[in-house]
Formats: structure tokens, C-alpha cells, sequence
């Protein structure tokens, strides 16, 4: 199963090694930094909560993100940028933090960040299109000259896109044709979540609208203080929130929005051994749910017992789910919903 990889990424010194330690509790470590260093977190379900303590199972597994601490990008020194963000090609997605604490325009760093970005994808594709020219060149086969040319047509549609400020995504392109530059892992097709690192002086301040006119999703995440927070006794702990007008820490509802942001979902595995949430991409079919699990499952996938979280904890048990009808037997083509409780039949 593939874990969720995301990376922590922005200029440097916004804030990103502090979302680190609030997000997975591991200590940001100088030496690893320049490579990225991993930790991770779990994201907090209270469904599987729930699940957990109806099934009174021997374990409990949670979705986890793995998180890259990254060294950062450089207003002063663009031209390294491109390397800088090749060590997040593998991630599934961008954690983009931005500086809360002492810059005041969030979107114009957003803006400025997703510039680098389209930068970094233009010179891979860049240098693709360099290649496949040379080849061009070259005697070669008909039919591999025309695979070229067909490469060729489509890396300068992309390049065209990135020149004009444009995701990839925004061309519509035919599954073949993803496939064909899936390779390249482009930063510009990952999904995006911005996290503003938020300083006491903006707390409970609204995010600015031109902010979440760019990125809808954005969140705020007072890493700081929430972790100063936790070091405080409850009492003070509370005297304290009040103080600031806090009605409670936010660091749970941001690993659930990090989660959906990725464009995952998950479902749930139950019984008196494990009670599992399985973390797969939003919009998938059972048979991608099967191979969370494990792939022989997907490939000897026969159907999938499934009932909503909703209707399970209305009628309280599988046995009533069959009984109330809301027990149901899907086939290959079922498109997983976000919480469902599925056992899968495999001939595997
Ligand atoms: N005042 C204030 N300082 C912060 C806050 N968040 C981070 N910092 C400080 O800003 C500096 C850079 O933070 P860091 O997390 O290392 O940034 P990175 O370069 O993006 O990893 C550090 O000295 C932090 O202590 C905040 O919310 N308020
Ligand atoms: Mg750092």
C-alpha cells in the first residue's frame, strides 16, 4: 500500500520545520534538513473512534500522512530553486506554508511560490523537448519518429501551458497522453494545500479573501502557539485560550484538511482483530480500494460488502445493516464513498 507522502514546502523561513514539529511531534533535525527529513502523523477520525469502541478490536490503525520538512525556497537565489523542489517530485502532494508571522501579503506569496513551481516544471520539460529534438535529428526507425513527433507535439502543448502560468491540468489531457509524461512527476499536477502559519497578532483574524480566492482550502495553523499551548497545564491552558478568544486548537481539523486536500478519502476495514481506516484517492473504484489493502485482493476482487458509516452507526451492527437493507453488495465498478465500511470478497 502506497503511504500518503506529503511535502512541506514555501520560502524559506516561513515556517515550515514549525508545522513540522506541530503536525508529526518529531523535532526538526538541522543536519537532515537539506535532504528533507520525514515524520509522520496520524490523521485524527472520530469515526474510527467510534468503530474502535463498538468492535473492541486488538488494534487500531489510523490513515497516516508521512510529512517532508524541506529546506525551502530562495527569494535571492531563483536559479537554485529547481533543485531545491526536485526533492519533492515523489510526494503526493504540496503543503505550501506560508508566513503568517511577519509578512503581510499572504496571496502575493502564494503567488510567488507557485511561480517557482512552473519554473521548475518548465525546465524539466524543457529539457525533455532538448532531447527529443536531438533525436529527431538522428536516423531512426519510421515508427519510432513518429512516437517522437507525437511527444514532441504534446511536451510543447505543456510547455506553452507553463509558460503562460498554467497547470497541465488545465489542458484536459487524454489518459494516454498523462500517462505518457507521468514520468516527469510534475509538481503543477499535484494537489495543493496552503497552510498559513499564523503569529498571535493575526489570530482570530479572518484569512484575507484575495488569499482564498487563489486557494479555497487555504487553512490557518497557529503551529507556534498551539505547541506552546500544550506545554501549559489545562487550567492555564484554558485561562489562556479564553484570553485570546480561542475556542479550541486547530491542529486536528488541519490533518483532516491536509488529508481531503491530497484527494483522499478513506474507508473502513471492522472486526475483532483490527479496525482499519484505508486511505485511497477521492473518485476511485472498489477495485483501487482492494489494492489499498493488498493487490491480490484487487486482482481476484469478486465484490464488496458495503454500508455507510451513517447507516452502520444508525442501526448500530452489521447484522441489523442486513436486516434494514442498508447492507449492500457492490461489483468492480462501484465508486468508493468516504467512510464506507467494506469487506471485500477476493478469489485470491
Ligand atoms: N513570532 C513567531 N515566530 C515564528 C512563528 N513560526 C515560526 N517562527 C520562527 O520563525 C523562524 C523560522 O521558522 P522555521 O519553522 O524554522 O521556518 P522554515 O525555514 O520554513 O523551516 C524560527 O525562528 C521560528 O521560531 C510564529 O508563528 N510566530
Ligand atoms: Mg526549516
Amino acid at each position: 500500500m502506497a503511504l500518503m507522502k506529503a511535502g512541506l514546502v514555501g520560502f524559506s523561513g516561513s515556517g515550515k520545520s514549525t508545522v513540522f514539529q506541530w503536525l508529526t511531534g518529531a523535532k526538526p533535525d538541522p543536519a537532515k534538513a537539506l535532504h528533507g527529513q520525514t515524520g509522520n502523523a496520524k490523521v485524527p477520525d472520530p469515526r474510527l473512534d467510534w468503530l474502535s469502541q463498538k468492535f473492541n478490536p486488538k488494534k487500531t490503525t489510523a490513515a497516516s500522512i508521512d510529512f517532508l520538512d524541506t529546506p525551502g525556497l530562495l527569494a535571492s537565489e531563483r536559479q537554485d530553486n529547481p533543485r531545491r523542489l526536485g526533492i519533492l517530485r515523489e510526494s503526493h502532494g504540496l503543503i505550501v506554508v506560508l508566513n503568517g508571522f511577519n509578512e503581510e501579503d499572504l496571496a502575493g506569496q502564494l503567488t510567488r511560490f507557485r511561480e517557482e513551481v512552473l519554473f521548475a516544471d518548465l525546465e524539466i520539460i524543457s529539457n525533455r523537448i532538448r532531447k527529443v529534438e536531438d533525436n529527431l535529428k538522428k536516423p531512426r526507425p519510421v515508427k519510432q519518429k513518429e512516437l517522437d513527433q507525437l511527444e514532441l507535439d504534446l511536451l510543447k502543448k505543456i510547455a506553452a501551458a507553463l509558460e503562460a502560468g498554467q497547470s497541465p491540468s488545465t489542458l484536459g489531457l487524454k489518459d494516454d497522453e498523462e500517462k505518457s509524461i507521468r514520468s516527469f512527476q510534475l509538481l503543477t499536477l499535484k494537489p495543493e494545500v496552503a497552510l498559513v502559519n499564523q503569529g498571535e497578532e493575526l489570530l482570530g483574524k479572518p484569512l484575507p479573501e484575495n488569499l482564498l480566492a487563489l486557494s479555497p482550502g487555504a487553512m490557518r495553523a497557529p503551529a507556534k502557539l498551539e505547541m506552546e499551548l500544550a506545554e501549559l497545564s489545562e487550567e492555564d491552558r484554558q485561562a489562556f485560550m479564553a484570553d485570546l478568544g480561542l475556542s479550541g486548537m486547530v491542529r486536528d481539523e488541519v490533518m483532516r484538511g491536509i488529508f481531503s486536500g491530497l484527494d483522499q478519502l478513506v474507508f473502513f476495514t471492522v472486526g475483532e482483530d483490527e479496525c482499519r481506516a484505508w486511505p485511497m484517492p477521492k473518485g476511485a473504484d472498489a477495485v483501487v480500494g482492494a489494492s489499498q489493502i493488498h493487490t491480490d485482493l484487487a486482482k481476484g476482487f469478486v465484490r464488496a460488502e458495503v454500508v455507510s458509516y451513517a447507516d452502520f452507526q444508525r442501526v448500530g451492527s452489521l447484522k441489523e445493516a442486513k436486516t434494514h437493507g442498508v447492507y449492500r453488495l457492490e461489483g468492480k465498478t462501484y465508486i468508493v464513498h468516504d467512510g464506507d465500511i467494506m469487506h471485500i470478497l477476493s478469489s485470491t
